[in-house]
């Protein structure tokens, strides 16, 4: 069993090592998680990040480790007799390693090596422990010594790579920008939120801005090196770097961004100043050829992503390439070093991370990732309220009592949020000070409780007279709607 799992890590770890050198997204384990997660059914992907939220990618990292140190025992268990059984498994594994880098979108040129490397190493770990497996006990130190050996030499070329791969120095890059957007946003009000009443704060402090994305390990991509390449039905095409966006016109705008994944009553909503360039300026400049109604972008990492041209084009639109969030350049899990903001639509379909190319198509000459795995291809953000306070099963004082929460209709804005206690009747909730329509909106409202369980619902209402509807429907395919309720306690 020793004998299988150390030369499971001498496979991981020359892998490792070799695609620092070479192109760090193909090492074998990154390459088999990341194909994992683009195989897995939505289902098991919606549970996973339900279960286990934000933690699903060390999860599944984790339970790889596993799965593979379980193999590596059995490995050694079956290879009692003869070393043949062990070789086959672990040849195996090496031809999956090399699969699974082959099929990422990113492979290039040299990066197979990596996964070949690891088969070598597997392969030739095990031979060698097997050989020196003692048939007597005095043999033993010697095996137990080379053991240590390959052991210890994993652990350093896993390090090593790990550091290979982290050599191209992102954290410099983002530091060494500055950005001042000639436009500012307008000062968010005082009376934005009531976050001492529960709600969330207006603006998400960016280490707490929601996270959703498909990368297991953060895509490095400096400024210095970052080009966007817009193409496809266009009159002129365009290469643009970093500086070049930075001579455009850079505005702030305050945009909220949620998820198509939200459950309803879900965490994955957040708010930021946004600072960026206006993308509907820079497809004006390309020039749309007539036809073309969908914005097909990529990221480094291979995600891709369709956009409606006419959500982009709409007049008064705030769709930006974004390259700064709440004052800072973007956090390199934001997407550094630009990143697509598109008001009125879910994230997938909208927001693409690490953004290096644009091509102007059709939809039905292209379907994006998640398109190919069932959601919709064009979802716009559905009208939705939230309760923040009381939380679920809480204990709450009897009386007087204040039920808070927050309510989006982008592009339309919030009119009115409803709240009722045990089906009673709908009463008409206090909204915070709208900052703009295309942000979230915070509401509030003072209940008078007599004592025992309680169930409270809210609905919003949008502008254009659109009530958040009671049908229950499932995130995928573009959206969950219902109404949000809580059950919770009052005590005397
Ligand atoms: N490159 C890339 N961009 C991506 C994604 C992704 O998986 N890869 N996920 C999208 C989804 S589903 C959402 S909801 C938003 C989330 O952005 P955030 O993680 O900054 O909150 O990013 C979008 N952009
Ligand atoms: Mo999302």
């Amino acid at each position: 069993m020793l004998l299988g799992l150390v030369s499971v890590a001498a496979a991981l770890a020359a892998g490792h090592l070799v695609a620092g050198l070479v192109s760090p997204l193909a090492s074998p384990f990154l390459a088999v998680g990341n194909t994992a997660i683009d195989l897995t059914p939505h289902p098991v992907k919606d549970f996973a990040i339900r279960a286990f939220g934000e933690n699903d990618k060390l999860v599944l990292l984790g339970g790889m480790a596993v799965v593979l140190a379980v193999l590596g025992a059995v490995a050694g268990l079956v290879s009692r007799r003869s070393p043949w059984p062990g070789t086959a498994l672990a040849a195996v594994l090496g031809l999956l390693g090399i699969a699974a880098v082959l099929a990422r979108p990113t492979t290039t040129g040299w990066a197979v090596v990596a996964p070949l490397a690891s088969l070598v190493a597997g392969v030739a770990a095990f031979r060698w422990l097997w050989s020196r497996e003692p048939a007597v006990a005095p043999g033993r130190r010697r095996f137990l010594l080379s053991t240590a050996a390959i052991a210890a030499g994993a652990g350093v070329a896993a390090v090593g790579g790990q550091l290979l791969a982290g050599r191209v120095d992102v954290e410099a890059s983002r530091r060494g920008i500055a950005l001042r957007p000639g436009e500012k946003a307008p000062e968010i009000p005082f009376d934005a939120d009531f976050s001492r009443e529960g709600t969330p704060s207006f603006l998400t402090p960016n280490e707490k801005f929601y996270r959703v994305d498909t990368a297991l390990s953060v895509p490095r991509l400096r400024a210095e090196d970052w080009r966007l390449r817009v193409h496809g039905m266009v009159d002129n095409e365009m290469v643009l770097t970093y500086d070049d966006l930075l001579r455009r016109p850079l505005v702030e705008k305050t945009i909220t961004l949620v998820c198509v994944s939200n459950e309803v009553g879900g965490p994955y909503i957040s708010t930021s100043n946004f600072i960026g360039v206006s993308l509907s300026g820079l497809l004006r400049e390309a020039g749309v050829r007539p036809g073309a109604d969908q914005l097909a972008t990529r990221s480094v990492d291979g995600w891709t992503c369709g956009t409606p041209v006419a959500e982009i084009m709409a007049p008064g639109s705030n769709a930006l390439l974004a390259v700064g969030m709440n004052g800072e350049p973007l956090p390199l899990e934001r997407g550094f070093p630009v990143r697509m903001v598109v008001p009125g639509l879910y994230g997938y379909v909208s927001a693409t991370k690490w953004l290096v190319d644009a091509e102007l198509t059709t939809f039905d000459a292209f379907d994006p990732y998640w398109a190919q795995r069932g959601w919709a291809k064009k979802a716009p953000v559905k009208v939705m309220s939230r309760i923040d306070r009381p939380k679920s099963f809480e204990r709450v004082p009897a009386g007087r009592f204040v039920a808070a929460g927050v309510a989006w209709a982008q592009h339309t804005g919030i009119d009115r949020v409803e709240v009722r206690v045990d089906g009673g009747p709908w009463q008409q909730a206090a909204l915070s000070r709208e900052v703009n329509v295309d942000t979230w909106r915070m509401w509030r409202i003072e209940l008078d409780l007599q004592p025992g369980n309680h169930t409270v619902e809210c609905r919003a209402t949008d502008r254009k007279g659109r009530t958040q509807t009671n049908e229950r429907a499932a995130p995928i395919p573009d959206g969950a709607t219902g109404w949000h309720s809580m059950v919770f306690t009052s005590v005397a």
